[in-house]
Formats: C-alpha cells, sequence, structure tokens
C-alpha cells in the first residue's frame, strides 16, 4: 500500500472528531467527495461535520445528505472553539489552502490537516497528504472504502459516481479501459443512480443560465490555425440575465466542440475589472502550464486562474500568452 494512504489510514482510526471540507465554488467532484467521505468517516464511526464555503448549486442538491453541508458562519457560529472541538481537518479535491476561500482562516487552527486530491500540482499543504492523479477525488474515496473494507452503499456509490461523471465529462476525458469499467460496474451495483446523476450534472440548468450561454455562444471566436476559441461574460451579463456564477457551470466545454478545436478559454467578469479565466484542452494540448503562467492551476486539460484589468486588455494578454505557447508546441506530459 502506498506509504500516504497507509498514514493516512492510521490518523482516520486513531481520531474521532473531524471537520471535512473542500474547495470554494464547489463542484461536482468536489461535493461528491466530501459527501463520500464523510460516509466513510460515519461508517469508521467517526464523528463528522461537513463546512464549505461558498454557494452549493442547485443542480447537486440531488445528491443524498447535501443538506448537512453546512456554511463557513454557520461553522463559526456552531463551533467557536473548532480547535479543541475537533482532532482534524480533511480538505479534499482542493490543490491549495487559497482555493478554500474564507475557511483557509481556521486551517492554521488545526494540528491535523488531512489533504487528500488528484490535482498533480498539489502544494502539500496538509500534515498528511494523500494525493494521487485519478480521474476524480471521489476515486481515492473509493479506494479508502475498498481498503477498509467497508460496504459500500447506495448513497456512498451515488456521490462517488458523482464526482466521476463529472470530472470526466460523462466519461468522455477518460479511457473507459476494464480497471474504469469494473469500478462503474461496482457502483452501479452498489445502487449509483447514473443517469439521475447524468441528467443533474449535464442536463438541467435553469433558464437563466441557458439564455447565459446562448450569449456566450454568441461571442465565441475560433482561431482555427492555433485551435484555440474563447468567449466570455460579463458583470452586465450576469445582470441583464439575472445569473450567478453557478450558471457558467459547463458553458466553457462548448469551445471544444468546434472541430479542431484544442483549446478553449472562458473569461468570466466575477467582480469589477476581475476575471476567472477558465481553460479547457483536449487531444494533445495541455492547459495547466498556461494557468500556471498566470499564477493559478488546475489539471493538464481542465485549469484557471484569476487576473484583473479591463476585459480587452486581459483577453489580449492571455490569448497572445496562448499563441505563444502553442508556437512553442508545448503540448501534453
Ligand atoms: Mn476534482
Amino acid at each position: 500500500m502506498d506509504k500516504d494512504l497507509a498514514r493516512l489510514i492510521e490518523v482516520m482510526k486513531a481520531r474521532q472528531r473531524f471537520v471535512v471540507t473542500s474547495h470554494h465554488n464547489i463542484d461536482g467532484d468536489g461535493i461528491g467527495t466530501l459527501l463520500s467521505f464523510y460516509f466513510l468517516l460515519t461508517s469508521l464511526g467517526k464523528e463528522a461535520v461537513m463546512m464549505n464555503d461558498g454557494n452549493i448549486p442547485y443542480f447537486y442538491q440531488f445528491l443524498p445528505e447535501v443538506e448537512k453541508i453546512i456554511s463557513y458562519q454557520n461553522f463559526l457560529a456552531l463551533y467557536p472553539d473548532y480547535h479543541t472541538t475537533f482532532d482534524a481537518l480533511v480538505v479534499v479535491d482542493c490543490s491549495n489552502l487559497a482555493r478554500l476561500g474564507k475557511a483557509e482562516e481556521i486551517a492554521q487552527g488545526f494540528s491535523l490537516v488531512i489533504n487528500v486530491d488528484h490535482h498533480p500540482d498539489n502544494s502539500r499543504f496538509g500534515t498528511i497528504n494523500w494525493i494521487a492523479s485519478e480521474a476524480s477525488s471521489t476515486f481515492l474515496v473509493y479506494t479508502l472504502f475498498k481498503e477498509l473494507k467497508i460496504p459500500l452503499n447506495q448513497k456512498v456509490a451515488t456521490t462517488i459516481m458523482n464526482g466521476l461523471i463529472s470530472d470526466t465529462g460523462g466519461f468522455t476525458f477518460v479511457a473507459l479501459d476494464r480497471r474504469m469499467l469494473l469500478i462503474v460496474e461496482d457502483l452501479i451495483r452498489a445502487g449509483a443512480r447514473t443517469s439521475e446523476i447524468m441528467h443533474h450534472n449535464f442536463r438541467c440548468r435553469r433558464i437563466e443560465a441557458l439564455k447565459l450561454l446562448g450569449k456566450a455562444l454568441e461571442r465565441l471566436t475560433y482561431d482555427s490555425e492555433l485551435g484555440v476559441s474563447f468567449t466570455y461574460i460579463t458583470q452586465e451579463d450576469f445582470q441583464a440575465y439575472d445569473a450567478r456564477e453557478e450558471d457558467t457551470e459547463g458553458i466553457v466545454d462548448y469551445g471544444l466542440y468546434i472541430p479542431g478545436a484544442e483549446i478553449a478559454v472562458l473569461f468570466k467578469e466575477i467582480g469589477r475589472e476581475e476575471f476567472k479565466v477558465s481553460l479547457r484542452a483536449q487531444r494533445e494540448r495541455e492547459v495547466i502550464s498556461i494557468a500556471h503562467h498566470f499564477g493559478g492551476g488546475g489539471h493538464f486539460k481542465a485549469a484557471g486562474f484569476k487576473i484583473r484589468g479591463d476585459l480587452q486588455a486581459v483577453i489580449q494578454k492571455v490569448m497572445q500568452y496562448i499563441q505563444y505557447a502553442s508556437q512553442q508546441k508545448i503540448v501534453a506530459h
């Protein structure tokens, strides 16, 4: 067994009270890992509290026991002495502490921080770090259930499958090899609600979100020589369509639908002259080096960063760097 995994199991068995959290603006894998790790701890007879800074998108509200996830504010109000109330903080699917949002403030208060993640650029901020480059972070929780010989039930299988389906785009960016198929079969046998998960992840969006998608698609720009597309969403758009940040989930992916497109970029104005840039890649290309260049991170094929400036200047700066990186033929490792 992996040394880090063995240490993680040892510590989990020894401690009793845990706080489990994941990154700000939680996604399908973050929430799947948060919930399945919580089920793992409670199966071991541990006490666990789930906390997350930020909104839980409505299309993940179908997941079992999602209502038990408390906000950072409620957590502080309920557990003012959290550093003595709990024995450990578990951070899942989160490459660095800054991605916790406001919850970063409490990480220092814990003598034990357990870091469980699949991002290749994880900063190893924990006391214990179990980092493995798997298709999703829920995959790691699956491994823990197997190592500890805890049987899967429907809730566990559904939350693990949610992360897997979400981070692989419904198995489109992963090799459906024998190992993956066996895990999928195991999860389905345990009761994972696959079609419900597919529906909520990819076919369930508010009309405000669909209108926003329409606007982003109308503006889609494509450079066929570079195989790079981009679009943007401004603060005015969010207001015009009464849309929120969760309504942008999945929009960046459309830029890769164009035959020949290898990189897609979405610029989202999250505050005045403050942008969140999402990057996606396919085939031989990667985008993690582009995200790192601008101070962000992520995966080889899906990454992001934040940048300040006015819209046109930001687009120009980023697109110029992508053009430069394309000419250098920076390809996936
Ligand atoms: Mn993930």
